[in-house]
């Protein structure tokens, strides 16, 4: 770490389809991981604050996450389970989320990049 604290680390993982993810909360800073976008007929999810969630990736594609208290500070997440094979379409939504953003407006793309 870099001594960020209003991050997701890592923020970019890939993870193979059905496989599992586990958000922790570092700090009781009221972080919290919801899903904003996902694949086709995936379940979205929404942790409530200061709370571990884990989420089953069970849909291919690409899934972004925010930590709906600092969203705004760009504490922003991307999943890739699989093929992308909704890439342009998460493309799209990040770049409306990022418009909102006070910071980290580039965290979004930077992590999007990291999808092959
Ligand atoms: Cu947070």
């Amino acid at each position: 770490s870099d001594g960020q604290t209003l991050v997701f680390e890592p923020s970019f993982i890939k993870v193979a389809v059905g496989d599992t993810v586990t958000f922790k909360p570092m700090q009781k800073a009221g972080h919290t991981s919801y899903s904003i976008f996902e694949p086709e007929g995936a379940k979205p999810w929404k942790a409530q604050p200061d709370s571990e969630i884990t989420v089953k990736l069970d849909k291919e594609g690409v899934y972004l996450v925010e930590c709906f208290v600092h969203k705004t500070l760009g504490m922003v997440a991307v999943i890739q389970a699989g093929k992308p094979v909704n890439l342009e379409a998460a493309k799209q939504k990040a770049a409306e989320e990022s418009a909102k953003m006070a910071a980290g407006k580039d965290r979004f793309a930077k992590e999007l990049a990291l999808v092959k």
